[in-house]
């Protein structure tokens, strides 16, 4: 049972409300109540904020982010990887550091070549996808949600890092081919797209060939595409709990077109982290937690 699920039900039981009370307050079915506390569904984002003022809780708190005791916090305790960063000084975590230094400063161009640098000098690409991007990006989230940061500070570090992805990864050695096939996308209008990003770029050091095609895919088109590419291996990305009932409709079509060749349907993103077990209700064939288990996985299903 998800987070969210769990939540629902122990507000509603706590504040002695019965769904048939909460259906008629919001407006909402009663069977999608029963639905969201079974986990079988979960709600748009807008009814999820409904959900969140009619118990007087935060988003964070209702989708099992915010500490049970704590219906107001939003993580406080999470530690800062910033002091990670210091206390743990490999070259790979001081790259990090002056990366993070460069773009808090607006030095795009600096953080870029500081990069291309490394790779050049022989820096394993794979080590800086987690260990810079990765891990900074995490930091840039962690700092915004303690409002140390303001948003066009996170936006400007996320569209820099971005460019200096595709940059750095324009410098490997091509892989060896492998006969495979990947589509990989953002569910609906889930606007994280870096980590499938991510995942998309250690598909193509594999070997394997990768089609990324961004958010609002409509499912009609994801069709044609993985005809067209041939595609073996679907890799779907939801960060947002609230896209989930996206990625369970978009598995539903895949499986219910006349491909001749099925792809294997691989999920992932921050949501499906949260809940490991959440793959297997979307109706996926898999779920990895990182680009690096993608790449295995990928690997095992196709064999
Ligand atoms: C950058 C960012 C944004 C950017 C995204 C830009 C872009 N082009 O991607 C922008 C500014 C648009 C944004 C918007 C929002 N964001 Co934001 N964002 C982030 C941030 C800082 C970094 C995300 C990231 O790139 N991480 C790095 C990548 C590499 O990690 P990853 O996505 O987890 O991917 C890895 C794995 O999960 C896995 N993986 C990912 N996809 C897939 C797919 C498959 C198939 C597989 C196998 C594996 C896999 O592999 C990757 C590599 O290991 C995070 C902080 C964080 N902790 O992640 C917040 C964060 C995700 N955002 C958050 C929020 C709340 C939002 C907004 C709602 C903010 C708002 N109030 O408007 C909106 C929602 C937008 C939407 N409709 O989707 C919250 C979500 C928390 C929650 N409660 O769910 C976070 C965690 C910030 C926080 N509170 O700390 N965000």
């Amino acid at each position: 049972m998800s987070n969210f699920a769990k939540r629902l039900k122990k507000l509603r039981i706590k504040n002695k409300i019965l769904q048939k009370d909460i259906s008629t307050d919001l407006g909402v079915a009663q069977t999608t109540i029963s639905n969201y506390e079974k986990g079988v569904r979960f709600p748009d984002e807008a009814t999820l904020k409904t959900i969140a003022s009619y118990f007087n809780v935060t988003i964070d708190y209702l989708l099992g982010y915010a500490p049970e005791n704590d219906t107001f916090s939003t993580y406080k305790n999470q530690p800062i990887l910033e002091s990670n960063i210091l206390t743990n000084p490999t070259t790979l975590t001081l790259l990090a550091q002056r990366y993070m230094n460069y773009l808090m400063e607006g030095k795009s161009e600096e953080a870029r070549t500081l990069l291309v640098d490394a790779v050049n000098r022989g820096e394993d690409l794979k080590s800086i996808y987690i260990n810079i991007f990765e891990r900074t990006l995490v930091e840039i989230g962690t700092l915004w949600n303690s409002s140390r940061i303001d948003v066009f500070q996170e936006h400007y570090f996320t569209e820099a890092t971005q460019m200096i992805m595709s940059q750095v990864n324009a410098l490997r050695p091509r892989s060896e081919s492998k006969d495979y096939a990947m589509i990989s996308l953002s569910t609906g209008g889930e606007l994280h797209n870096i980590g499938i990003r991510m995942v998309t770029d250690f598909m193509s050091m594999d070997g394997w060939k990768t089609y990324f095609l961004g958010s609002n895919v409509p499912s009609e088109s994801l069709i044609k595409a993985a005809d067209y590419y041939h595609a073996d291996v679907i890799a779907i990305s939801c960060t947002m709990s609230y896209h989930v009932n996206s990625v369970l409709s978009l598995i539903k079509t895949i499986h219910s077109s006349h491909l001749i060749k099925k792809p294997k349907i691989i999920v992932g993103g921050l949501a499906f982290n949260y809940d490991k077990l959440l793959w297997k209700r979307v109706q996926a064939d898999g779920y990895a937690c990182s680009a690096s288990e993608c790449v295995e996985l990928a690997n095992k299903l196709v064999k």
